[in-house]
């Protein structure tokens, strides 16, 4: 395994552009359960609930499943106990969006069946349209067997399980799995192969792959690709396997790990050969991506943003769980994997306030807050001149008083970018932990920051090649301060830009 290939890559980098036509797509007026402006603001006084990150009206979600751009709108399927804000009695949410940003709610799509194979849970899944019949694959629990259904509803909005159910009862015959779920299904010539999330027990996780002609009946062919190396976990959730320019690229999500990986690597055969290993996200809060194919032949990436508070905090709220904003993966020229947010992202933002080229002391704060750069729902861009300085500093959520604040940090020794929260919040709910991303600066390279701040959900681009996603709970109404700081005489802001978001989303 290529050690050095853990860095994830991430970029980042939009032209904002203003306006946007707030709710106005949303009430086509054909139906009576879409959200209203009104329905979308269910938390009023709720100063944590992300503004414009996807998340279900209320209550519980995990993973983004059967993501899928049908007859012009993006559809979003999702891990969901509609009864409580923590895991549990999972069925599958639905939404679906002409932007990617604003969303409808559906009623749920897959419930369990009382008694049935699928009784203890509708666990993740994918969608795929075979002919004209758009299908789900999904994972039944328990024990875990696999099952599709099928819509002819134009939206999406109901679904059909097949009586023929599950087309996978078991794993195959001789094999000790560890698990056995979350399939991914793909066409390749006249056949349907399914990548299927697994592990062998004492040895290390796994992906096995299965064929079928009609998505009902499957034959078990061997494993995509397995390992036994203890540092990729015992069982691999969640895979997602495409193709990317020249090479084949595997995302997964290895437990125990508490992270989603990838995998770069050559396809031959209908084996799997892994090139190289890395982290798709460093900040502790990004788990089993879901990727698909876009209008324009994007490849786009939506992860889950689990929370960093306590059950007791989630179920008092009343919400849990996230997408991060969808991201566009690419390869680089030098082979690596770039994920880096979709250029229809831009649409959520409108002005922009800026300050340029001032050394970091005490007079560049005083020009951050007289250009009015304060806030908790909107991208923030920042370029840092390290200079002599061993460590600089982003603070972001500041409380005036300094009770509170988040701080990201990119210290030179280690090479790296660390997300402090310690200080973030005031309530005893929150956890603490730091999180760290490996980033070394080439001499006279700038820091290139872009965060995306949206009140208890952070996702950090830096320098085309390292992303956090990062939960933080200020607790004061007024910790929206932005500073910066240096411990060197040298270090320079050069450019700090602040957009507002223009739409309230979720
Ligand atoms: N979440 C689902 C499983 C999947 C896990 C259950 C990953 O299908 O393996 O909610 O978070």
């Amino acid at each position: 395994m290529n050690r050095r290939s853990w860095l994830s890559r991430a970029g980042w980098g939009l032209t904002a552009f203003s306006e946007f036509p707030l709710w106005a797509q949303q009430d086509r007026g054909d139906r009576v359960t879409h959200h209203s402006v009104k329905e979308s603001l269910p938390f009023p006084s709720d100063i944590q609930r992300p503004r414009y990150h996807f998340l279900p009206p209320r209550n519980w979600m995990n993973d983004p499943n059967g993501l899928a751009f049908y007859k012009g709108e993006y559809h979003v399927f999702y891990q969901h106990n509609p009864s409580a804000a923590v895991w549990g009695d999972m069925h599958w949410g639905h939404a679906a969006s002409r932007d990617l940003l604003q969303w409808r709610h559906f009623p749920i799509a897959l419930a369990p069946t009382p008694g049935g194979y699928d009784k203890d849970g509708v666990f993740s899944g994918c969608m795929v349209v075979d002919g004209e019949s758009p299908t789900l694959i999904y994972t039944g629990t328990q024990p875990e067997v696999q099952a599709i259904a099928t819509s002819s509803h134009p939206r999406l909005e109901t679904w059909s399980k097949w009586e023929g159910n599950p087309v996978i009862p078991a794993p195959p015959i001789g094999l000790e799995v560890t698990g056995f779920r979350d399939p991914f299904v793909w066409k390749e010539g006249p056949d349907w192969l399914m990548a299927l999330g697994s592990g062998q027990k004492g040895r290390g996780g796994a992906i096995l792959l299965y064929r079928s002609a009609d998505l009902r009946s499957w034959e078990y062919l061997h494993p995509l690709v397995a390992s036994d190396d203890p540092a990729l976990g015992t069982m691999w959730e969640c895979p997602n396997f495409f193709p990317l320019g020249a090479k084949h690229v595997l995302l997964f999500s290895p437990i125990p790990l508490r992270k989603a990986l990838y995998m770069i690597g050559s396809y031959k055969n209908r084996r799997f050969e892994m090139e190289s290993v890395g982290s798709l996200d460093d900040g502790g809060h990004f788990y089993a991506p879901q990727v698909f194919t876009d209008g324009a032949n994007r490849r786009v990436m939506f992860g889950w943003s689990w929370e960093g508070r306590t059950e007791e905090a989630q179920v008092q709220s009343g919400w849990a769980g996230a997408l991060t904003l969808p991201r566009v993966v690419t390869l680089d020229p030098d082979g690596k994997l770039r994920t880096e947010p979709h250029p229809l992202c831009a649409r959520l933002l409108q002005f922009s306030q800026a300050v340029r080229s001032a050394p970091i002391g005490e007079q560049v704060q005083e020009e951050i807050a007289q250009a009015g750069i304060a806030g908790n729902a909107g991208r923030l861009d920042v370029t840092l001149e390290p200079g002599d300085a061993r460590e600089v500093a982003l603070i972001f959520y500041a409380s005036p008083d300094g009770r509170e604040e988040t701080q990201l940090l990119w210290r030179k020794e280690s090479g790296e970018l660390v997300i402090d929260r310690s200080k973030s919040s005031l309530s005893s709910s929150q956890n603490t932990q730091v999180f760290q991303a490996p980033l070394k600066l080439g001499k006279g390279e700038s820091l290139r920051l872009t965060l995306y701040l949206d009140r208890s959900l952070v996702e950090v681009y830096a320098n085309g090649n390292c992303c956090l996603t990062t939960r933080v709970y200020p607790s004061l109404r007024e910790s929206l301060g932005i500073r910066v700081s240096a411990n060197g005489k040298k270090a320079i802001l050069r450019e700090m830009v602040w957009r507002p978001i223009a739409m309230q989303v979720s």
